[in-house]
């Protein structure tokens, strides 16, 4: 289908990897909800488990609906292959433990996703693979960050919550002199606004529970990387831990995606309008969003990243106490972790995505008692500032 005609991607997330004609002209894809497949024989079971004849065997190894699902990531990321897992976590985990062994090392963006920070800290206390963050500023930083046990190097950008930017062609360009992979998660920009394999990364990772799904109803991730290496993925930590995505989640991450450019771009541009009216508020000590061309990181966003973003974190004037005490005051917008979704949610990475990560480390990674996420959802922008405004008056 690729060859006829979706060369875009607003025409990609709706028909990439269906074709009805194969399905009774069914519109909508069918949802396969079966753990396991019938061979016509003894024979077929055999070679389809020594792998010498293509078809399902069981669905913790491949199921139709998820293979609509993957085959359209995979396009949309501009990869080879695409894995869907039960979350962004299973997909984060398989990849890491692919990629390492004992004595190994990951080299971190200078902040990851609470629950990645978890991981490695087990990965490192359990089975001695270990890790740093690094700021990743110039080449000339991340290569002496580098160790010759480094077995991969691993980017949040933006990072979850600070909304601090990689460069991802300088790092795709060190990885690829060193013989690193570089692995993405590119969850906050969606394939929509942020492709790494583009750059020359060498796998991408989703928690496809945010703009992927966008309607805060499916926890699930997604990989992305070449042919090969999927492939491997697929047949050991996908297979043997097991943490593979229900057909009916892959049926409605399908049906998500099909809006996918549309909410993307109502997302960032609520966002703009509410990061101006942020930066202008007396309230507001520091805003962090990629389209403020005071960022420090505003040129990389405009030679990476389609739009900016739907997502800002800001901090406040005041401490702690001032941060919850301006949530409890919001009524339209809900007190919420996740992201991505319809509504617009806050959370206050201190004490909930980032709880985990002592003080100290929460401290160098930029994450303030003040500091506040918010992730723009797709009501009016007006009815989001007001909002924003009277919670504002109260403090
Ligand atoms: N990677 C990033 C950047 C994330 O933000 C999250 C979840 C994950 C991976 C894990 O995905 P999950 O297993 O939840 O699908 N981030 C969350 C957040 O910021 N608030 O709640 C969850």
């Amino acid at each position: 289908m690729t060859e006829i005609y979706p060369t875009k991607i607003e025409t990609k997330v709706i028909h990439e990897g269906y074709d009805s004609e194969k399905h009774s002209g069914s519109l909508a894809p069918p949802i396969f909800q079966t753990s396991t497949f019938t061979f016509e024989t003894a024979e077929q079971g055999e070679k389809r488990f020594a792998g010498e004849e293509e078809g399902y065997i069981y669905t913790r190894l491949g199921n139709p609906t998820v293979t609509m699902l993957e085959e359209r990531m995979a396009a949309l990321e501009q990869g080879e292959a695409a894995l869907a897992f039960s979350s962004g976590m299973a997909a984060v985990s398989a990849i890491l433990f692919g990629l390492t062994k004992t004595g190994d090392h990951i080299l971190c963006s200078q902040g990851v996703y609470g629950c990645t920070f978890g991981l490695l800290e087990m990965m490192d206390q359990k089975y001695k693979i270990s890790h740093n963050f690094s700021a990743m500023e110039s080449r000339e930083q991340l290569l002496q960050a580098l160790r010759p046990e480094t077995a991969c190097i691993y980017v949040e950008t933006p990072i979850n919550p600070t909304m601090k930017l990689v460069d991802l062609q300088m790092i795709a360009e060190v990885g690829k002199e060193k013989g690193i992979p570089v692995v993405v998660d590119n969850t906050f920009c969606s394939p929509y606004l942020q492709n790494p394999i583009k750059f020359g990364c060498d796998a991408v990772i989703h928690s496809a529970t945010k703009y992927i799904c966008g309607h805060g109803d499916v926890i699930a991730g997604i990989a992305v990387g070449r042919k090969e290496f999927i492939g491997k993925i697929a047949m050991t930590t996908q297979k043997d831990i097991g943490g593979v995505i229900s057909p009916f989640d892959a049926w409605l991450l399908l049906r998500g995606l099909k809006t996918l450019a549309v909410r993307m771009d109502r997302h960032c541009d609520n966002a703009a309008k509410l990061a101006d009216y942020l930066v202008s508020h007396p309230k507001v000590a520091n805003v962090f969003y990629p389209g403020d061309e005071q960022n420090p990181d505003f040129q990389i966003a405009q030679k990476q990243m389609r739009k900016p973003g739907g997502l800002i974190s800001f901090t406040l004037n005041g401490n702690k106490a001032t941060a919850q005490a301006f949530m409890n005051e919001l009524k339209l917008i809900k007190i919420a972790v996740s992201l991505g979704d319809a509504e617009t949610l806050i959370q206050h990475p201190a004490t909930m995505t980032h709880a985990v990560v002592p003080k100290e480390s929460r401290e160098e990674m930029g994450i303030d008692d003040t500091l506040l996420r918010l992730s723009v959802g797709l009501e009016s922008w007006e009815d989001i500032r007001n909002d924003l405004e009277q919670a504002f008056n109260h403090i």
